[in-house]
């Protein structure tokens, strides 16, 4: 990779490992996913606000891992409270679940404060600093009044609220103003920048739309926000995909699972991947064919996440009780037709498990991107398998050959399931795997990044001349409405 690494500086809610009673391992999650190769063949810094300050500076790791000292109720509120509890939801279009308290949007304020701190404070003159989502949007701007030297660049993983959604956040004016100190915003497809542009507009803030995304003038200088859809490590997950302990290991998944067909679903729990409406739809197939009584398994895997918030604990919850009612009502001594494993499984099992299943059902209600779609399509060796993905999910945009779904349609949701469990697999599904694979194999995070970093680059060295600027801001500028 071309990126100048010892410059780069990356600034993220969590820390890539995290301490186990069984050592130290990979911290879930996609971005973790994502940015893991490229900070391994770095030699920069890593500032993790929310992680464990221990766990982080002891441990023997690959670059140097740096943590924020919060007091815990401040790391809670922030967290728990601001991020997970308003921003997540908020962005998922679950404005009902959301909770705006003053003193979390405080404890947000404070950990994003604290966070431009560290990283001011570490970056070597002229670095490069990438920081990374919702839970550190105000990071941008608090940095560049502190070190006004450095290239900011700003990666948003979630969707972009629609606007109005965004109108109910108290704290909306200052989340945006946060990131428009960024010198470039990363939004993972054209659909979230054109609700970026929307909330621009509800808020007055002065733009010029371009072919590439937007622009914002910000005094000397611009902001832009662009789409840059991520991707995985590929040929990782390809290499998985041909080793023969992999391939072994899932010869004999599908033989415990009795022989049949195997659907598989692998998501951190989260109400956004729509776990539950999954499984109740596999409950209503099983409930009116028996030919998925007998042939077909469900299995979900399903790391539990976020269980310091309440909506998480009774989501797992939930999942359980789905979970055994189906064993009840159509499990046997040899027939359990969905298995739940609720927890981190390694990179190995988890390869052997896209191996073996005959279809990917991925239906999140709403999901930024979603990593699992990709991984199971890089994994196979061969253009087979189905991948069933929602059309909410930003992987919907880049990935139009899968077999789409609305997650929220019940019926449609079930029928596609059924589909998927049960036709015979045509030459019209090889060719789509053919085409997700070429498309996958031009979505690797390398790129991604390279990619992001190279234009980060470029347009914190372009000086469009002031009075052109001027010209295209009077043409195109839309009209500022107060909020
Ligand atoms: P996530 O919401 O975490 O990411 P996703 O993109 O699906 O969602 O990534 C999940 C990652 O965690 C995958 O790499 C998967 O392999 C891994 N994983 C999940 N369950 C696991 C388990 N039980 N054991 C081991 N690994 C497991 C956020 C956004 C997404 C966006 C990414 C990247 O919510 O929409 O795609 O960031 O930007």
């Amino acid at each position: 990779m071309k990126t100048r690494s010892p410059r780069l500086v990356i600034v993220s809610a969590r820390a890539p490992f995290v301490r186990t009673p069984n050592g130290i391992v990979r911290a879930p999650g996609g971005l973790i996913s994502a940015l893991l190769p490229l900070m391994r063949r770095s030699r920069g810094t890593w500032i993790a606000a929310g992680a464990d300050r221990d766990a982080c500076e002891a441990s023997e790791l690959p670059f140097r891992v740096r943590a924020l000292s919060l007091p815990s109720e401040t790391r809670a509120a922030w967290y728990a409270g601001a991020s997970n509890g308003a921003l997540w939801p908020l962005s998922h279009g679950f404005v009902e679940v959301c909770r705006f308290r003053a003193e979390q949007a405080r404890a947000y304020f404070e950990v994003c404060r604290a966070a431009a701190e560290v990283a001011a404070e570490h970056a070597p003159p002229g670095a490069v600093v990438w920081i990374h989502d919702y839970q550190l949007a105000l990071v941008p701007a608090l940095l560049r009044a502190r070190r006004p030297d450095l290239t900011i660049g700003f990666f948003w993983h979630i969707p972009w609220p629609v606007a109005e959604n965004l109108r109910v956040l108290p704290w909306a004016s200052e989340l945006v103003e946060g990131l428009l100190g960024a010198d470039l915003v990363g939004l993972h497809v054209p659909r979230y920048v054109r609700a970026f542009r929307d909330t621009l507009d509800e808020l007055g803030v002065a733009h010029v739309n371009e072919e590439e995304g937007i622009v914002v003038p910000r005094g000397a200088r611009h902001a832009r926000i662009e789409a840059w859809p991520i991707g995985i490590d590929v040929e990782g997950w390809a290499s998985l995909g041909r080793d023969e302990t992999v391939a072994a290991e899932a010869a004999h998944i599908t033989s415990e699972l009795g022989g049949g067909r195997v659907l598989l679903s692998v998501d951190r729990m989260d109400y956004a991947k729509g776990i539950v409406e999954r499984l109740e739809a596999f409950e209503r197939l099983l409930e009116q064919s028996s030919e998925v009584r007998e042939r077909v398994t469900l299995v979900q895997i399903g790391v539990p996440s976020r269980e310091t918030v309440a909506a998480y604990r009774d989501l797992r919850q939930r999942i359980e009780a789905t979970v055994g009612r189906i064993q009840g009502r159509f499990g046997g001594p040899r027939r359990k037709p969905v298995h739940l494993f609720a927890r981190t499984l390694d990179a190995h099992e988890l390869a052997a498990y896209y191996l073996a299943a005959d279809a990917a059902i991925v239906t999140p209600k709403r999901d930024g991107m979603n990593l699992v779609a990709f991984e199971y399509i890089a994994t196979r060796p061969r253009p087979n398998g189905r991948l069933l993905l929602s059309m909410t999910a930003g992987a919907a945009d880049v990935l139009p050959e899968a077999h789409l779904v609305n997650p929220y349609d019940e019926e449609g949701l079930g029928s596609a399931i059924g589909h998927v469990a049960l036709a015979p697999e045509t030459a019209s599904d090889s060719t789509r795997m053919a085409a997700l694979k070429a498309r996958v194999s031009r979505l690797s995070v390398e790129t991604w990044a390279s990619g992001f970093l190279a234009r980060l680059e470029q347009v914190t060295q372009e000086h469009a001349p002031a009075q052109a600027q001027e010209t295209r801001l009077a043409a195109s500028v839309r009209v500022t409405r107060a909020r």
